[in-house]
């Protein structure tokens, strides 16, 4: 999975990843930097350090996201080089960054300009494409269908509305899905503000704004992020004190980011591993498996579940078992969040 950071040149993307991430790469480039920063965060888990707890594993894995920093690149301010859109349609959803900070030239921040001004790009690029698309079309037979959805987006991007605002059928979603088209892709506001705003609430326009829209919005102080993510785990404590800073918006972002993606994760615990494992909401049973290996997706028998919060009550398998809450479940089963699973296969 993974989330690209995205917006305006000199917003604070690559601020913002070397806070995710904890890297180092070079910000303040001003459209110099075009290639794309690419880096993996694990995504914290109580439940995954609970069962370690218990099970005392030789190995313990997270669920991990990658992150993709997307160089703004243009000459204007406002606007999405191409080359820039061509990288970000190859993620699987978008975090906008939006400058709220006073920059070193004193220039005041227009959040909502910001975000106005994007929305407007992704409509405007998608609509380039659909608009190719369909021309090709004209030329084709049998190809009917696939116009008629394209001329229903070309009209829905023609009212200036973004595809994420349009109904599919699942059958439109998979004729779509090639086209990676940018105002479809699940969109999350980072609202990147100075110090001294930490603490406060986001503007209230600009809170109205994403609200309107059904879209979350999470204000990160950027470059003090960046900076705690510099400093050892000791001296972390103490600045995240210092600022106030009840929960760093790291991990507020990744939460929000795994809600945007539509992950949830099962987990396999054991005395080898213990281990969380990201799939898409609505995933089953044997999908889930492949996820593992594809010889337990091939080979499966069975899914042994148990719910994470059961298993915390009794403590191991076999008191789940005697208890009658270790469930035997078949290929179709749609996994919960917090499943606790025991695949039976043969090869
Ligand atoms: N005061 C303040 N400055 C910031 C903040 N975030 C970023 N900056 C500064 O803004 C400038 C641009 O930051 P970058 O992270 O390089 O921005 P970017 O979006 O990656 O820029 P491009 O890759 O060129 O599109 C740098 O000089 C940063 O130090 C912030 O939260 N507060
Ligand atoms: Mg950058």
């Amino acid at each position: 999975m993974k989330v690209g950071i995205v917006g305006f040149r000199g917003a604070g993307k690559t601020t913002i990843f070397n806070a995710l991430t904890g890297l180092r790469a070079q910000v303040g480039g001003y459209g110099d930097v075009t290639r794309p920063n690419l880096g993996v965060i694990k995504v914290p888990d109580e439940r995954i350090v609970a069962l370690a707890d218990i099970h005392r594993p030789k190995k313990v894995t997270y669920a991990e996201i990658s992150f993709v920093d997307v160089p703004g690149r243009s000459e204007e301010r406002a606007a999405l080089d191409p080359a820039t859109l061509v990288q970000m349609r190859d993620v699987d959803a978008l975090a906008q960054v939006v400058a709220a900070f006073e920059d070193a030239t004193g220039e005041r921040p227009r959040p909502l300009a910001q975000l106005e001004n994007f929305a407007a790009e992704l409509i405007l690029a998608d609509l380039g494409i659909v608009e190719k698309r369909l021309e090709r079309l004209k030329k084709e037979k049998g190809k009917e269908r696939e116009q008629r959805l394209l001329e229903r987006c070309h009209a829905h991007l023609g009212g200036e509305r973004p595809l994420r605002t349009c109904a599919f059928t699942p059958a439109d979603v998979s004729a779509l899905a090639g086209f990676n088209l940018l105002s479809r892709m699940p969109l999350l506001v980072l609202l990147n503000v100075d110090e001294s705003a930490i603490g406060t609430a986001p503007p209230a326009e600009v809170a109205a704004w994403t609200a309107a829209r059904g879209l979350e919005l999470v204000q990160v102080p950027g470059r003090t992020e960046m900076e705690l993510a510099e400093l050892d785990e000791a001296d972390r404590a103490a600045f995240l004190a210092d600022l106030g800073i009840v929960e760093p918006a790291k991990n507020q972002f990744i939460r929000a980011a795994y809600g945007l993606l539509d992950l949830i994760s099962f987990l396999t615990a054991g005395e080898d591993e213990c281990r969380a494992w990201p799939i898409r909401r609505g995933t089953t049973a044997v999908k889930a498996a492949g996820k593992i290996h594809s010889d337990i997706e091939r080979g499966f028998i069975r899914a042994e579940v148990i719910a994470f919060t059961e298993f915390m009550l009794h403590r191991s398998e076999a008191r789940c078992r005697e208890a009658g809450k270790l469930r035997l479940e078949g290929k179709d089963y749609v996994v919960a969040d917090g499943d606790i699973i025991h695949f039976r296969f043969n090869v």
